[in-house]
């Protein structure tokens, strides 16, 4: 593995213009359940790919109303960890770093990366069934019903989270950048992500047909295992940190 760290360094510290994509993975070691994990304790009798729909909230708004709420209290007891520490850090050293993400907790943000893209929107944003958006949680303080109605004047319409949910197309300006990004990128650096959700899963399709090299951090392999020239195997709070350091010329003990 050290051999593999070393030529991941290498390909890095060489890399012209480099996009890192990150899934639910890459918050694991914060302390966010991924998608592919039965979800613990309530949430294991329910399918999130039921819940994060626009017929699951139609359905049963206060049950994925209270889905949300449950993963944003999560969300705002978790931190960074050393591997969104480490991305944040490869942003400082190489030119033309952008970070392309599937998550929707904020944590790259919070550990410095500045040029994210949130393929999946923020659960930290809301926005109404009438398409007021912007709504932050401040805004609906005082409010007791589960979902929340919208505050601006004139609308009660429901409050739903601002992110992209299945069947629904995500910012035409986000994914446009990302495919861009992608086509452009001369090293493409994967993390913690299945492959399994588009479009986001075509991204590294993209860059692997225009010769990017394409680097993988996952514990185990993914749908995109077979496009990478380097699959480094292990978590992202371990293995990142040690490219870095790898980057500095010397390899920390594991
Ligand atoms: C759309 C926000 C079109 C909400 C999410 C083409 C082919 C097949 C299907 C489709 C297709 N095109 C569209 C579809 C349908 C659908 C889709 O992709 N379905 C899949 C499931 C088959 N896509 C959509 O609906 C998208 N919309 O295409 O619209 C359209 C066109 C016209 C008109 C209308 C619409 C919208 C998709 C976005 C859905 N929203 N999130 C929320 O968060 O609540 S997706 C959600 O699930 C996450 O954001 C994330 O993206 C995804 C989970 O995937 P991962 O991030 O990969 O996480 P996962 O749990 O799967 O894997 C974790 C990985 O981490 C694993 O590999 C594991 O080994 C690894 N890991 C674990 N621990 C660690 C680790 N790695 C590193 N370190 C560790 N410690």
């Amino acid at each position: 593995m050290d051999y593999l760290i070393r030529q991941a360094a290498s390909l890095l510290a060489n890399a012209r213009r480099l996009v890192i994509l990150t899934g639910a993975g890459m918050s694991k070691e914060s302390g966010i359940p991924t998608f592919r994990e039965a979800q613990d304790g309530l949430w294991a009798t329910y399918d999130p790919q039921q819940l994060a729909t626009m017929q699951g909230f139609r359905a049963n708004p206060k049950l994925v109303w209270d889905w949300y709420r449950y993963r944003l209290q999560l969300i705002e007891q978790a931190h960074p960890h050393p591997g969104h520490l480490a991305v944040a850090e490869l942003e400082q050293r190489i030119r033309g770093v952008v970070v392309i993400t599937q998550n929707v907790d904020g944590l790259h943000e919070s550990a410095g990366s500045h040029d994210v893209l949130e393929l999946h929107g923020s659960i930290r944003r809301f926005k109404c069934l009438r398409g007021h958006n912007g709504l932050t949680m401040d805004d609906l303080t005082g409010q007791t019903e589960s979902p929340p109605r919208c505050p601006r004047a004139d609308c009660d319409a429901l409050v739903r989270p601002d992110v992209v949910w299945f069947g629904e197309q995500l910012d035409s300006t986000v994914i446009q950048r990302a495919f861009l990004e992608s086509e452009a990128c001369d090293v493409m650096l994967i993390i913690g992500t299945s492959g399994v959700v588009h479009p986001a899963a075509s991204l590294p399709y993209q860059a692997w047909n225009r010769r990017a090299r394409i680097i993988e951090v996952n514990p185990q392999r993914s749908e995109l295992t077979d496009l990478a020239h380097i699959f480094l195997q292990g978590t992202a709070g371990q293995v990142l940190p040690n490219v870095l350091a790898a980057m500095d010329g010397e390899l920390i003990d594991r």
